[in-house]
């Protein structure tokens, strides 16, 4: 067996973090951003796999604490070969595009009770949420919204 955690956070130190008070304000969670955390014995390094503003990407963990702050995990024991396919996914998905667009269809779909987001640019973008999402897919969780339309929110209630 292996482990993956699911780990929600909030920024570390940042001078004005408007972003993620704005966010945390509209979910009303005490946490902003989502991120997957996996441990290589082999490497004996953690690899932190997010979407932030610069995209899609893999992240070590001293660097990581620089700029978020754990509030809450959830640790998920999956197979080998989940965690092989999960790995292979997120290899796949690193460097794409961060979806600022997409997380503004999001606020509008919700406003307007849409359910699919209204920009078609989501597709090919990714936000914190939907690469966990598409994690947990693959572990065989499934969610009843558009993946481009997840929150953070979305993984901590399918999570707790
Ligand atoms: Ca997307």
């Amino acid at each position: 067996m292996k482990t993956i955690t699911i780990v929600f956070s909030k920024p570390q130190n940042m001078k004005l973090p408007i972003g993620s008070w704005i966010i945390r304000k509209w979910m009303k969670t005490d946490y902003s951003h989502v991120s997957v955390h996996f441990f290589s014995q082999s490497l004996d390094r953690h690899l932190i796999y997010e979407a932030v503003g610069s995209g899609v990407r893999f992240v070590g963990k001293d660097l990581w604490d620089k700029h978020a702050v754990a509030v809450y995990s959830t640790e998920l024991n999956v197979t080998e070969e989940q965690y092989v396919k999960v790995l292979q996914r997120c290899v796949d998905l690193a460097g794409i595009k961060y979806g600022l667009t997409q997380n503004i269809g999001i606020c509008i779909a919700k406003i307007l009770k849409l359910i699919k987001n209204p920009f078609k640019s989501a597709k090919s973008e990714e936000n914190c949420s939907e690469i966990a999402a598409e994690v947990l897919t693959i572990l065989g969780i499934s969610f009843d919204k558009h993946l481009d339309l997840i929150t953070p929110k979305d993984i901590f209630d399918k999570l707790n």
